[in-house]
């Protein structure tokens, strides 16, 4: 059966990266497969949506909604997104049921903060961003993970390997 991997973990952990390397995986056994990213999805139909507990969740509710759309239709679905609360994941486990598969990218806030990909958590040193998970917004450890990847000391591919390996043993 078609599953949705749902990526979480904090910003700069890997969840993007991996989730592209994963779904040439996926394509390369012949299976559909789409890759749902936060920061994409923030730039179009979550435009509305900012950083506060209440958006967070809308935003969580919304991609496993079109993640359940593409599951209808037989694609694999990849989700690369923060969804810091438990109660988020909650919500997605909700919609998505025995689909979902929660898949912790677990990246010490300290590996994020060295690699800042992208120069956020610079942004925030210099007081340019608030609300930045993990900072001065919380981001609760999952409790209910069907695997946890740890990156620091793995490449971006053998993560992918990994979760791969997992995904076809359930
Ligand atoms: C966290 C933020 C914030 C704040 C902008 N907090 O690493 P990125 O850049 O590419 O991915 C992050 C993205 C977070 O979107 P999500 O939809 O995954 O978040 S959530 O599940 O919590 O709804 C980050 C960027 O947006 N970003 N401001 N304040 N990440």
């Amino acid at each position: 059966m078609n599953k949705c991997i749902w990526l979480l973990g904090l910003s700069g952990a890997g969840k993007s990266s991996i989730s592209l390397e994963l779904s040439k995986l996926i394509n390369s056994q012949g299976l559909k497969c789409k890759v749902l990213d936060g920061d994409t999805l923030r730039k179009g139909i979550n435009e509305n949506l900012g950083f506060s507990n209440e958006d967070r969740f809308e935003n969580v509710r919304r991609t496993a909604e079109i993640a359940k759309l593409f599951l209808d239709e037989g694609y694999w679905v990849i989700v690369a997104m923060i969804t810091p609360m438990e109660a988020m994941r909650q919500k997605s486990r909700e919609i998505l049921k025995d689909r979902y598969l929660e898949i912790f990218i677990d990246t010490p806030l300290q590996i994020c903060m060295e690699r800042d990909p992208k120069g956020l958590y610079q942004k925030v040193k210099n007081n340019e961003i608030q609300h930045f998970t993990g900072i001065d917004s919380p981001f609760e450890k999952p409790n209910y993970a069907h695997l946890t990847i740890e990156t620091t000391h793995e490449t971006i591919m053998e993560s992918a390997e990994k979760i791969k390996m997992f995904v076809n043993s359930n």
